[in-house]
């Protein structure tokens, strides 16, 4: 099945845009499960098990496992195995770098992990994504404006007049040939995000920067959703795995991604 078929599909039966970020770190996880042998992958199962019908994807992103060394990727291999299979797995992996490199990250992504989605990154071109695009069912997440504020160093620079991410986006739409291409756009940025839809119409967009970083939620939604207020996920990690540190943690996690998938639904277009 394809990503986007996926997606939707998940969407309409958890009738959710909401995705739980897996950014699990060692220190604010509950301390009584360091005591377990495989620590990562206790508390990713219990949020997953609390979460699972409430979500449209999940999206660990690699930095938190590759800390963590030969162990932290043995907890992401098994995270990803334990997922639902009718769930996405968007591996957040900011990757990108010559075709010959990139072919490898791809197949770490893709083949090993067999997550169904990437994050990566479109400053080294064409060359650097297609990799990636060569697996027709899965899809690329490419960077155009981020959350966080140095978006402003290039992101949001002018050339010829206009924004860079107005001309990322629009070489995203060129490199869809296959329609797996998606995009990345940070919930703090909502009335770039506006632009950003109006360029890519129907493509999914990743949408980071609620809860922990503030982002609009209303404006979010009402820009970032397609015309019939799907095709996007929302990502809260921070603001949902760690709403408890003590033995309720996967009962406080469930209620937060209760309340704000609750929420996004409530400014989504019917
Ligand atoms: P919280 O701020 O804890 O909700 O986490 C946000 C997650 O989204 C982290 O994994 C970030 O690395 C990721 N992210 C951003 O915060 N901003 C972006 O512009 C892009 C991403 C991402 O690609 O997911």
């Amino acid at each position: 099945m394809r990503f986007i078929e996926k997606l939707l599909d998940i969407t309409k039966k958890n009738n959710s845009l909401l995705c739980v970020g897996l950014d699990t770190d060692t220190e604010k996880i509950p301390e009584f499960l360091l005591k377990e042998n495989d620590p990562i992958f206790s508390f990713n199962k219990s949020i997953i098990d609390a979460t699972s019908d409430l979500v449209c994807a999940y999206k660990p992103n690699l930095a938190f496992y590759e800390a963590q060394g030969l162990k932290g990727w043995e907890s992401l291999k098994k995270t990803c195995e334990y997922i639902p299979k009718h769930i996405p797995i968007i591996l957040d992996a900011k990757r990108g770098d010559i075709g010959n490199t990139s072919r490898m990250y791809a197949k770490a992504i893709f083949d090993d992990l067999k997550g169904d989605a990437v994050t990566v990154s479109p400053y080294l071109g064409e060359d650097s994504i297609s990799p990636f695009l060569a697996y027709e069912d899965k899809c690329a997440f490419i960077l155009c404006l981020t959350s966080n504020k140095g978006a402003e160093d290039f992101q949001l620079q002018k050339i010829d007049n206009r924004p860079l991410y107005e001309l990322v986006a629009e070489k995203i739409l060129q490199w869809n040939e296959k329609g797996n291409c998606g995009l990345v756009v940070g919930a703090t940025y909502p009335e770039q995000l506006k632009k950003i839809r109006e360029i890519v119409g129907k493509l999914p967009i990743l949408i980071p920067g609620i809860g922990a970083q503030k982002g609009d939620v209303e404006k979010t939604i009402k820009y970032g959703t397609d015309d019939q207020g799907n095709l996007a996920a929302i990502n809260s990690s921070r603001g949902i795995i760690y709403a408890s540190s003590e033995k309720d943690f996967a009962d406080a996690a469930r209620a937060k991604a209760k309340e704000l998938r609750d929420t996004i639904n409530s400014f989504r277009k019917k």
